[in-house]
């Protein structure tokens, strides 16, 4: 519980076991009101083969499994999956790149800022040396531009770590099965006129090998769909 708000983490995992105790025990660890700050951890486990949902469970997370590969299918399943007292969602990365640290700092835009969906902005935080690819860097300032463009709204990030109330998450209907996850979470958040916000968020460098920006195939595919993303709402958005 935070600031008298119930808040669930959602953290998708595809062979992660080198990381993800450890992520779950530190987002445990993060001080709420009278125990933790978050009430459950969800790790949505797409088909991983080196033992991460044991080891997610081993840490204290709940674990559920989706066979459809793809982070956003994760999503879906982990939020299908949320207790129903859960008023706020975090999400988070299970490589251990988002700091817990700062859960308060997102979670308090919410709770005492009134923001609907807040991310956590690489770009206005510090990205360790290496943390983001160079790639990453330009898809990132390319959609925050075009969302800007488009939707006339400052945006710097599509970054992971990011925090939703559960009825702006609920109204906005999320769909995206992989890529396309983040950038739709924040353009259908601007369209229904949701209040998002961004906070300064610190990037850490991962554990182990990255499935999507340290591959080839995931950086055309992510850009691919990101911009595509982008495009399809902004047609469908327009009166
Ligand atoms: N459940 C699930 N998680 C995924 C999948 N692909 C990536 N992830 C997770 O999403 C997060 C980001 O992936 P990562 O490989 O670090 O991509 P990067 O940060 O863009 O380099 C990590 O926690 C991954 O374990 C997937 O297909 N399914
Ligand atoms: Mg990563």
């Amino acid at each position: 519980m935070f600031q008298g708000r119930r808040v669930s983490c959602v953290i998708p995992a595809f062979n992660e076991s080198q990381s993800v105790g450890l992520v779950v025990r530190d987002f445990l660890a993060v001080p709420g009101d009278d125990g933790p700050a978050l009430d459950e951890i969800i790790v949505c486990d797409n088909n991983s083969t080196d033992g991460t949902a044991e080891v997610a469970r081993a840490a204290g997370a709940r674990v559920v499994s989706e066979t459809r590969q793809g982070y956003g299918s994760a999503c879906l399943k982990a939020i299908a999956a949320l207790s129903d007292e859960c008023e706020i969602v975090l999400f988070a990365d299970a490589d251990r790149s988002d700091d817990p640290a700062e859960t308060p700092l997102l979670l308090e835009a919410i709770t005492k800022g009134g923001a609907d969906l807040v991310i956590g902005s690489r770009v206005l935080g510090r990205a360790e040396r290496g943390a983001l690819t160079p790639q990453q860097e330009f898809g990132n300032r390319l959609a925050a531009f075009l969302i800007r463009l488009f939707w006339k709204h400052e945006t710097t990030d599509l970054g992971p770590f990011r925090a939703i109330t559960r009825e702006a998450l609920v109204r906005i209907g999320m769909r995206d099965p992989d890529y396309g996850w983040t950038v739709e979470m924040q353009v259908k958040a601007i369209q229904a006129g949701l209040r998002v916000v961004e906070v300064p968020a610190t990037y850490r460098k991962r554990i182990g090998q990255s499935k999507i920006s340290g591959t080839l195939k995931g950086t055309v595919l992510a850009g691919y769909k990101i911009l595509g993303t982008i495009g399809v709402l902004a047609l469908r958005g327009r009166p």
